[in-house]
């Protein structure tokens, strides 16, 4: 509440001086996301649309469309570069198939640690990636924070790489998945979030892989209760802009949701480590056992040939965002 207060309050005075000749006209941004309100995510949205609509005296306003009422990732990103959405928050997982450097942040086990991650998403890889969304009709506006994703299963507990074997497990829309799944002895089935929940209950897949508040919220736990930290993704959040539309803003428009974006990720970032923690919580009082002790070891070789694979085509920036310290 401290940190909506402090935000609102310094910029909207001179913010309200630089923009309240109210010469631009009103902007309603539809925004979409697969979570339910309450999610860090989403939450970091509503408060960015807080944001604008109190700098502009009501003039810019965000209008979620979470719980995937536009259905899954891809089709939200389709509509966004069609200019019919404004804006969309989705994983950098299934941003891969449209600028294919966004790939590094896909490697399985390629990031270090969520200091590394934020280093280099931060830093100038982020911003250069961020940039050539452009040319796929996309402005990027930021990244948030995901955590790392784990498999879970309704077959059996995964207490070793030997236990995913012939396991069918969906992964986003994205080849690289699909391979990484196969590497590591499972079969790979790129499917839309939107229909993941009944693909487990159905039995088309055995299982998926996820972060805990993805896993949690979902209640993929209900149809998939063994859970192993096994932490082989660190793949971000990103949210972006429509470039039809963005390209029609007035220019001082365009900075005020690009300065929202930017606190709207601060506060994701906050939302995020906390959230995590609760699902744990609240897996365990569901009586899910969380397996947290895996030795990585042998996922990480198993998984050499994918980082190799998709890795040689931007060799230059993966040995440029492991450089970074
Ligand atoms: C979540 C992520 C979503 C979506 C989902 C998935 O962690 O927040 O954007 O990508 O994973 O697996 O499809």
């Amino acid at each position: 509440m401290t940190i909506l207060k402090r935000h609102i309050a310094v910029p909207a005075m001179a913010l309200a001086t630089m923009f309240g000749a109210g010469t631009a006209s009103a902007l309603d941004i539809k925004s979409s996301d697969v979570h339910p309100m309450g999610y860090p995510t989403t939450d970091a949205i509503q408060y960015m649309g807080e944001l604008l609509n109190t700098w502009t005296s009501g003039r810019i306003n965000i209008q979620i469309f979470h719980s995937m009422q536009l259905g899954g990732e891809k089709e939200a990103l389709e509509q966004v570069q069609l200019g019919a959405l404004e804006m969309t928050r989705v994983s950098v997982g299934v941003v891969g198939p449209i600028v294919e450097e966004f790939n590094a942040f896909n490697l399985p086990y390629f990031f270090r640690s969520t200091d590394h991650m934020h280093k280099v998403v931060d830093g100038e890889i982020g911003t250069d990636l961020l940039n050539k969304l452009e040319a796929g009709g996309l402005i990027g506006l930021g990244y948030m924070d995901a955590g790392s994703r784990s498999f879970y299963n309704n077959v059996r507990p995964i207490n070793s790489l030997e236990d995913l074997s012939g396991l069918k497990l969906r992964v986003m829309q994205n080849p690289i998945f699909v391979e990484m799944v196969n590497a590591l002895g499972g079969n790979g089935l790129p499917i839309a979030f939107n229909e993941l929940y009944t693909a487990m209950q159905t039995g088309v897949v055995d299982g998926a892989e996820n972060n805990p508040p993805s896993y949690e919220s979902g209640k993929h736990y209900e149809v998939a209760g063994y859970y192993t930290l096994t932490e082989h993704l660190m793949v971000p959040e990103i949210f972006v802009f429509s470039k039809k539309v963005w390209d029609t803003l007035d220019p001082l428009d365009q900075q005020l949701i690009r300065k929202a974006a930017a606190l709207a990720v601060e506060r994701e970032r906050e939302l995020w480590a906390a959230r995590e923690q609760a699902s744990l919580k609240i897996l365990e009082e569901q009586g899910i056992e969380v397996i947290r002790e895996i030795d990585k070891t042998p996922f990480i070789e198993a998984t050499e040939p994918v980082r190799a694979e998709f890795g040689g085509e931007f060799a230059d920036l993966i040995a440029r965002a492991s450089a970074v310290e």
